[in-house]
């Protein structure tokens, strides 16, 4: 019987270790497939925040479709218009005469871009691999496998088994791929390289082949960013042989592959990198490592960042089944566990895209096949830039906020020309586009473009970033960012003359106009007053801390003094517009004026129960479903509404699969999770991450709030680990039946712990935490004191009913971890 056991035993063991059996279908955090991808939209990203690759899995034909990050068309470049100094009174004027299409007119002939709206991110080309008698497989099996960052496809053909695995290694900057079979000299196939914008194809030796290519002129400015790319062929046993386009390998044991991609970008002004001698540099230093050494460094990096938040929400046990026929099937299971995948995705995906010292994520991440993508894939600032980079500090991604941070730097330097040469003003600013070379102007039109807020909204994270770590070095290095924001509105808000308030004029609620109106452009939109709040509060906060300016303080205290309050209006709605002139069915997918609401923090159930309630009307009125984004910023509202189950419903919304033939207006998810607006846009993946995790933790409030949006099909059983929360607490916890079973909290700066729970908690060792009172002394959970809202007379507002909380107060010390058990299950 004992040998019978260990016969099992050593099967089962050979079955797990045996690398070419079927890798594991599905395990928990692994997105798998039975078919390869045929479009673009069903492969699979890698990438390092630098490179990147789409891998298709294709037995016979395989595609691996790359991109770097600095791949833009044009070169540096600006798109101001100084004719918009002279025409600024007369737009004004227009404005507060109420002609407002006369003043979109005059903006359009007078202010907008001349020429370049800015320049498009553009993809490097294919690699291409071929192999003629792999038409006929089974068993064929692709997975991407969110913990490791590894693409795997594997596959019979006839009795050998093949397996393909990529990985792009941010320690070694090169992407991986390596060929194995599961018998020796099996391998025998032939690789080229191409791409829509190349120079030169070129088999260099019989095992390396070069493209170099040069990046799209666009709207007046030539292409100037000139890429080399390298793949160096790496065959055991066989042979191979240079063709005169590509590469042919014959009966080798394996193939290890190095794709190695630079170009001649140093910052947004400098091209003067030697891209050849980069790529080479690269290409040599991981040429001498193993395949086993480089997968170390690879997932070693990868799982520092990723490893630091885990979740559980139960399972349906549904692992077994494709990723697309679960998304397919999600309005029906619930699945959680997808919920689950998808959550890590959304942090898999920032960590691939988004590295110190790289480039932000664009509209599609570092993934684009497109040389003319929509929007040209650059960074559109009026909500989707900023939506990529909310869940980086709270799902513990700190570093990954790093290239946001720095972009806004650099459009503090390009954008003080702007504010001088359009509108005569000190300080920076940018509207609501800007691309690689750091462009500040006004694109696209007035009714989309006439928006001077997107370096505020974009100014918001500096401080954000600062809550989480109470970091006063990084603080003073952002700070002169921040001051240069307030002063060019300091200089740029004009008094409206019924209420003597300072606003923005000419400006837009992003991308919507009121009711009847052709035009959007108008003065004094609730997004912009909301962001002006928060703009000159926190630049306050900032230098109470600093102490350097302190008679500037002065004047920005008096400008927040005359910011007009937010307004009710008479459907009881949050106004869009400094009139009310909203309309009960617009379902505008833009909900710029609750921005207040999220990511800001100005509108609070505890605090101003008014707002919280208008802010519901306005959700209620502009409907669920809508493009991807606009969906997953809805799962932040409705988690901010502390309601789970509507933020539920919208997770639902969001994961409908997408057919990426069939075209459609509302959003949901492509077969490969990415967000589909459509097309892809990978602002909704962020935007449903941050979501979630907004429906399980909150701390924007003046406390640590613990669940405070759990829908009722997630109460039964869960667990997060290593969420951040402000102030500089690492949080875990579990539950039960939608009460908090244990939260362990580690304090890495000390301070009051102030706690919102469901249940009563106590300490592990059985002391009761103080009930709270009064203020949170830890100011990091300072709230904003906002006006009281005006409200429109016919207007009727419902009572806000909040299910009951409990509040302790724990002082903290730095570095000690605290564990919180709920009270009845104390001995
Ligand atoms: C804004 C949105 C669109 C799209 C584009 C990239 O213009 O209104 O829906 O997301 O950005």
């Amino acid at each position: 019987m004992k040998s019978i056991k260990c016969c099992f035993a050593l099967l089962f063991c050979l079955v797990l270790c045996n690398p070419y059996t079927k890798a594991q279908q599905g395990g928990k955090l692994i997105m798998w497939y039975s078919k390869p991808a045929s479009l673009w939209n069903e492969a699979l990203p890698v990438g390092n925040g630098r490179l990147a690759a789409m891998i298709y899995g294709d037995p016979a034909s395989e595609k691996i479709q790359l991109n770097e990050g600095t791949f833009w068309s044009g070169g540096p470049s600006r798109n101001d218009n100084p004719d918009a100094l002279n025409a600024l009174p007369l737009v004004r004027q227009l404005i507060l005469e109420g002609k407002y299409s006369e003043a979109e007119t005059m903006i359009n002939q007078s202010m907008t871009a001349k020429q370049l709206h800015g320049s498009k991110y553009q993809p490097i080309g294919y690699l291409n691999l071929s192999f003629p008698d792999h038409n006929s497989y089974t068993g064929y099996y692709r997975e991407l496998d969110l913990e490791k960052a590894v693409f795997t496809t594997t596959y019979k053909v006839g009795d050998v088994t093949y397996r393909r695995e990529v990985f792009a290694s941010q320690p070694d900057q090169v992407i991986v791929v390596k060929l194995s079979a599961s018998e020796p000299g099996k391998l025998t196939f032939s690789a080229s390289i191409n791409g829509p914008l190349q120079k030169s194809m070129r088999v260099l030796d019989k095992n390396t082949l070069e493209l170099t290519g040069l990046s799209g002129s666009h709207e007046g400015v030539n292409g100037q960013v000139k890429f080399d790319a390298r793949v160096k062929i790496l065959n055991s046993g066989g042979s191979s042989t240079a063709g005169t386009s590509k590469i042919d390998i014959s009966s080798a044991d394996e193939v290890l592959i190095l794709i190695s991609i630079a170009t001649n970008f140093v910052d947004y002004k400098t091209l003067t990198a030697d891209e050849t001698e980069r790529c080479q540099h690269y290409l040599s230093a991981a040429e001498i490592k193993s395949y086993s050494a480089l997968l170390n460094n690879h997932v070693t990096a990868f799982q520092q960042y990723f490893n630091r938040v885990s979740f559980n929400l139960g399972s349906a046990s549904l692992s077994a089944f494709p990723t697309d026929s679960r998304i397919r099937d999600f309005s029906k299971t619930g699945d959680p566990e997808l919920v689950v995948m998808y959550y890590q995705f959304g942090r898999y995906l920032l960590i691939s895209c988004s590295q110190p010292g790289g480039q932000p994520a664009t509209l599609q991440g570092l993934w684009n096949d497109q040389v003319n993508p929509a929007w040209d894939s650059k960074y559109t600032i009026n909500i989707n830039t900023e939506m990529n980079y909310w869940p980086a500090e709270k799902c513990n991604m700190t570093e990954m906020h790093e290239p946001l941070v720095q972009m806004v730097k650099e459009l503090s330097e390009t954008g003080r020309q702007t504010a001088a040469d359009m509108y005569g003003a000190d300080g920076w600013v940018a509207h609501h586009n800007t691309d690689l070379w750091r462009i500040n102007g006004v694109v696209d039109g007035a009714y989309w473009g006439m928006w001077p807020m997107g370096g505020a909204w974009l100014t918001q994270h500096l401080w954000e970033k600062y809550l989480y770590s109470g970091d006063l070095a990084y603080l003073d290095s952002v700070y002169p960012v921040m001051r240069s924001a307030c002063e060019f509105y300091q200089d740029f808000l004009i008094e409206e003359p019924k209420n003597k308030w300072l606003v923005i004029s000419p400006s837009i609620s992003p991308e919507n106009a009121p009711a009847g109106h052709s035009a959007s452009v108008c003065a004094g939109t609730t997004m912009d007053n909301q962001i002006l709040f928060d703009l000159f509060t926190k630049t306050i906060k900032a230098e109470s801390l600093l102490k350097m300016d302190s008679a500037l303080m002065v004047d920005f205290k008096a400008i927040l003094d005359y910011l007009p309050p937010m307004q009710i209006g008479r459907f009881g709605q949050l106004q869009e517009w400094m009139e009310d002139w909203d309309n009960p069915s617009d379902n505008h997918r833009h909900v710029s004026h609750l921005y207040g609401l999220f990511p800001g923090n100005q509108i609070s159930p505890y605090t101003s129960p008014e707002l919280f309630d208008a802010a519901r009307t306005t959700l209620i009125h502009r409907g669920d479903v809508s493009t991807g984004w606009s969906m997953g910023w809805k799962v932040n509202f409705w988690a901010r509404l502390l309601d789970g189950n509507h933020a539920r419903k919208l997770i639902s919304d969001q994961l409908t699969l997408v057919d990426p033939v069939i075209a459609r207006n509302n959003g949901g998810t492509y077969p490969n999770l990415f967000d589909a607006h459509p097309p892809f846009q990978i602002d909704g993946n962020f935007g449903c991450t941050s979501g979630i995790t907004e429906m399980l933790l909150q701390s924007h409030d003046g406390a640590i709030h613990i669940l405070p949006a759990i829908p009722d099909d997630w109460k039964k059983t869960g667990e997060i680990k290593g969420l951040r929360a402000y102030g500089g607490f690492d949080v875990s916890f579990s539950w039960t039946d939608g009460k908090v079973q244990e939260i362990v909290i580690r304090s890495n700066l000390g301070g009051n712990c102030r706690l919102r729970v469901p249940n009563e908690v106590a300490l592990e060792n059985g002391s009761l935490l103080q009930p709270a009172a009064g203020e949170n002394p830890n100011p990091f959970f300072a709230t904003p004191t906002i006006k009281y809202p005006l409200i429109a007379e016919p207007s009727v507002l419902n009572p806000v009913n909040l299910k009951s909380t409990l509040l302790y107060d724990l002082p903290t010390q730095a570095g000690k971890t605290y564990t919180i058990v709920y009270v009845k299950n104390l001995n």
